[in-house]
């Protein structure tokens, strides 16, 4: 299996402006915290959207597709932290994509897609930035079956997206005509470039740092409290 870095080339990523390095612990939304599901016995996506034919098609399936992928990325959270060197493995999302096009038949014009987590946790990625060859739908974390924390049975994984774009535990995928903001609202940017900082909307990514940084151990507490 091909072993590929992640957002650049060469051994060593740059952290990108106003990133500091942390360990990978679970993170996200303070009100997603308390939920921690249940890995299923036969995981499924449910596909559907702008779509002719809705279905559900088994994770053991894409998972299947081939040829797999190996690839070292970093996450970079929008509160500023950044966790190094992550090995994933799993199926490139264009794969995916392009055997549940044939399945489901979207919309010509859907050109966005909202991933769903089994939290109930959902966002939306631009379909191009969701094609680049750093997307996987990764089912391995160093090596190891994705374990429940991480995000089993698969997770998104978007390198050149904010964290908040790598959906743990995917369940669904819609293809959509339009943007929705899924579950960060009107906070998340559409696409979450983190080389051009869309850390939210609005403002600059550089304003909005100082602000993600205060609430990030507040977050971080929340996660923790029922992690421990
Ligand atoms: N299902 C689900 N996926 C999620 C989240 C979540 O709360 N639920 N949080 C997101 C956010 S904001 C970040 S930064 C990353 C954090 O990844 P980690 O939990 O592996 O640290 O997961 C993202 N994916
Ligand atoms: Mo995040």
């Amino acid at each position: 299996m091909p072993l590929t870095e992640g957002s650049s080339a060469g051994g060593v990523r740059p952290l990108p402006p106003g990133q500091q390095v942390a360990p990978l612990r679970r993170f996200g939304l303070p009100w997603f915290a308390s939920r921690v599901p249940a890995p299923p016995v036969a995981p499924v996506i449910t596909v559907g959207g702008m779509v002719r034919r809705p279905t559900q098609v088994p994770v053991a399936e894409l998972m299947a597709l081939g040829p797999r992928r190996d690839l070292v990325a970093d996450l970079h959270c929008v509160t500023t932290w950044t966790a190094t060197g992550l090995r994933w493995g799993g199926t490139p999302f264009a794969t995916v994509h392009l055997h549940l096009a044939d399945l489901v038949h979207p919309h010509p014009r859907a050109h966005w897609i909202a991933v769903t987590g089994l939290d109930g946790y959902r966002a939306c990625l631009r379909l191009d930035d969701a094609l680049a060859d750093d997307v996987l739908l990764a089912d391995t974390f160093g090596g190891a079956p994705l374990t429940g924390p991480v995000g089993a049975p698969v997770r998104l994984v978007a390198p050149r997206q904010y964290g908040y774009k790598s959906v743990r535990h995917v369940c669904a995928i819609d293809y959509l005509l339009d943007h929705e903001g899924g579950s960060a609202g009107w906070l998340g940017h559409p696409r979450a470039r983190v080389g051009r900082e869309e850390r939210s909307r609005f403002l600059p990514g550089r304003v909005w740092r100082p602000v993600w940084r205060w609430a990030q151990p507040r977050v971080r507490r929340a996660f923790h409290a029922v992690d421990r």
